[in-house]
């Protein structure tokens, strides 16, 4: 199944214009299914039919109503279709619904179609010159400008085949609807059908569904599952986009069901509130759109009242454009470059419409900050347009389904920007270089902050750096070590800090490790314990962590000892286990004329750092003496008594 075998079109026209005599006449089917409207002699809400083109294409078509009353339903019908057929009836012209439903499909972007001139039964050919020269008229400047003209009559059953011929050739230029894999269907109608259960139809965009899927019914946040879906009447297993679709669904009732909510894959879009776009108010509105204006908003099948937030100046007036925000009564499905109309809600009146621009929900502060959000998630190019969502990390495939792409176009998106450095890698999520920047310099503040508060201390717990960033625990990490690649930060131990950072002792504290370092220089292979320093000599394991960082003590195990005791006692070690292949701890305690309280963690300390491993009680070389002697040197010029 292709996308381009199957299409949707749509009716547009004043009332009473023939449109659906015409889909009659062309499928069999009557649009007009209610009971009101077979007693009124008009269309209240959508109809549907389809229709086999002679090239065997499957065209799902929309009747939509004409009457002023019903432009609500209007739009429901023409949100997501290929081509109108804009029907003008010969006798009459070019009538007010004519020219506003010309706005709307202008404001969707809706620009192809058929025109059909209606009831060429009812005038003669001079009559038809003249009508065909008004028609012209009134779609210049529209859309619609260059789309043919095509007398027909319906009860004469004239010019029906060119009509179709036509609307075949208009729909063989229209591109195939694009794939985001993440469907949606906007619920047109939702009823009980006997033996089936609760249907729902629309037309479906942005990717498949399959039965047996579940699904999220959006905003009322239901659960359904696809039991059965049919296009055209016809059972099918899956239904890629841009085909009418008939949903049957188990799980919901009709009764919680209706024009306007969305089926999408659960959680795949979360509804929203606050749209923004560049709001289009049209020529002809009766006057501007000015700030804080009540208005209907039209988005998909779905309807809101909402307050319009004009950013740029205080109105909007007839003709122009500005950035504003849409401020719905209750929240819709809705993603970037849809498409939506603005209407006035009394005396009724299409005043504008746009394409949505951001769907993140912010409310700016400030003016000035929402223009320039707006402006760049607004981008034309897919890369602009990615780059611009990836203000916080997210997925490539999150990234795109914002930024509204294709797979496709995605891929190829998010390989240019890591390649030039526009974004960056951060664990299963993608960030833009400047929210990186940002990023990396919240860090490098908080870092300084840590060093200037505690200036004995290594650094800042890596823990506290990590959720200083507000990102996922793997994201955090993600972004810590490529700061440290990058050489912006530095590991020491659990903890970061700055490359420069030493850590750096008061006067007292300088006066008493020197006190101390004398101590431990007296008796170096027997030197005072840990709580000796520290009730002694007021070196407490903070402080001779900072000494040991700068590498004027050694820790090992429970005991520290002076750099130079270490290199003595573990070169009395080497030359041992050099001569005589293995050393004990008590050989060692005698060599070294220390006791075996100390020997122990200095022969863990040489474990440690690979100069020496354990075999039952002896120690034995890892590597040859030189070897060991340079990895001991190495231990020592870590200065930390950290293993590496
Ligand atoms: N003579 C003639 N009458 C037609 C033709 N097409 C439609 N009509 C008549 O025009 C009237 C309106 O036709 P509809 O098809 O209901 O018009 P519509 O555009 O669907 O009207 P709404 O849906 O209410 O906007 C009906 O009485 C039709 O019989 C035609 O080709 N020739
Ligand atoms: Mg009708």
């Amino acid at each position: 199944m292709t996308s381009e075998g199957v299409r949707v079109i749509g009716t547009a026209g004043h009332v009473d214009h023939g449109k659906s005599t015409l889909i009659k006449a062309l499928t069999g089917i009557d649009p007009d299914r209610l009971r009101e409207e077979q007693e009124r002699g008009m269309t209240i809400d959508l109809g549907f039919a389809h229709l086999r083109l002679p090239g065997g294409t499957e065209v799902g078509i929309v009747d939509v109503p004409g009457h002023q009353d019903f432009v609500r339903n209007m739009l429901a019908g023409v949100g997501s279709i290929d081509a109108v057929v804009l029907v003008i009836a010969a006798d009459e012209g070019v009538m007010p619904q004519t020219r506003e439903h010309l706005a709307i499909l202008s404001l969707l972007g809706i620009d192809r179609g058929v025109i059909a001139l209606s009831k060429r039964d009812l005038i003669d050919d001079e009559w038809a010159a003249l009508v065909t020269e008004d028609v012209r008229a009134a779609v210049r400047g529209t859309p619609l400008e260059d789309a043919p003209i095509v007398p027909v009559s319906a009860t004469a059953r004239t010019g029906l085949d060119m009509l179709v011929a036509e609307v075949e050739r208009v729909l063989g230029e229209a591109p195939p609807r694009r794939d985001l894999g993440r469907p949606r269907l906007p619920i047109d109608r939702a009823f009980t059908m006997a033996g089936f259960g609760t249907v729902v139809t629309g037309t479906l965009i942005d990717g498949s569904f399959a039965v047996g899927e579940e699904v999220e019914i959006a905003p009322a946040g239901l659960r359904a599952r696809i039991r059965g879906l049919q296009t055209h009447r016809r059972a099918t297993l899956e239904a890629p986009p841009g085909r009418r679709v008939a949903m049957n669904l188990t799980g919901v009732e009709k009764a919680d069901l209706e024009r306007g909510m969305t089926v999408i894959r659960p959680g795949s879009i979360a509804p929203l509130s606050v749209l923004g776009l560049r709001l289009a108010v049209v020529g002809s509105a009766s006057g501007p759109v000015v700030h804080d204006e009540t208005v209907k908003v039209h988005i998909g099948t779905a309807e809101r009242i909402a307050r319009v937030s004009v950013l740029e100046g205080d109105a909007i007036a007839p003709g122009e454009e500005r950035w504003a925000q849409l401020r719905l009564a209750a929240p819709v499905v809705a993603a970037p470059a849809d498409r939506l109309v603005v209407r006035r809600p009394s005396p009724p009146e299409t005043l504008g419409g746009g394409v949505v621009a951001d769907t993140s929900g912010e409310r700016f502060k400030r003016r000035a900050d929402a223009l320039e959000v707006l402006a760049r998630r607004a981008a034309p190019s897919p890369t602009a347009r990615l780059v611009a969502v990836l203000d916080v990390p997210r997925t490539a495939a999150e990234a795109a389904a914002r930024a509204g792409l294709e797979p496709a176009e995605r891929d190829a998106a998010v390989r240019e920007l890591v390649a030039d450095g526009s974004a960056i890698e951060i664990g299963d999520a993608l960030l833009s270089r400047d929210a990186y920047e940002a990023l990396a310099t919240r860090v490098e503040r908080l870092l300084a902050m840590g060093h200037r508060a505690s200036p004995l201390r290594a650094g800042v717990p890596r823990e506290e750096v990590r959720g200083a960033l507000g990102l996922t625990t793997k994201r955090a990490a993600a972004v810590a070590t490529r700061l440290v690649t990058e050489g912006r930060i530095a590991e020491r131990g659990t903890a970061y800090a700055l490359p420069g950072h030493r850590p750096t002792l008061g006067p007292d504290q300088e006066a008493a490790w020197l006190r101390a370092g004398a101590a431990l220089a007296r008796t170096p292979l027997q030197p005072p314990g840990l709580a000796e320093l520290e009730t002694e000599f007021g070196i407490d394991r903070e402080l001779l962590a900072a000494v040991a960082e700068r590498g004027d003590v050694v820790r090992a195990g429970d005991a520290a000892f002076l750099p130079e005791a270490v290199r003595s006692a573990g070169e009395t070690v080497i030359d041992e286990i050099a001569a005589a292949g293995r050393i004990t701890v008590s050989r060692a305690r005698d060599l070294t004329g220390s006791s075996r309280k100390h020997v122990l963690p200095l022969l863990q300390f040489l474990d440690d750092h690979g100069v020496t491993r354990r075999i039952g009680d002896d120690r034995v070389l890892v590597h040859p003496p030189d070897e060991a002697r340079s990895r001991l040197a190495q231990a020592l010029s870590r200065g930390r008594g950290q293993p590496a």
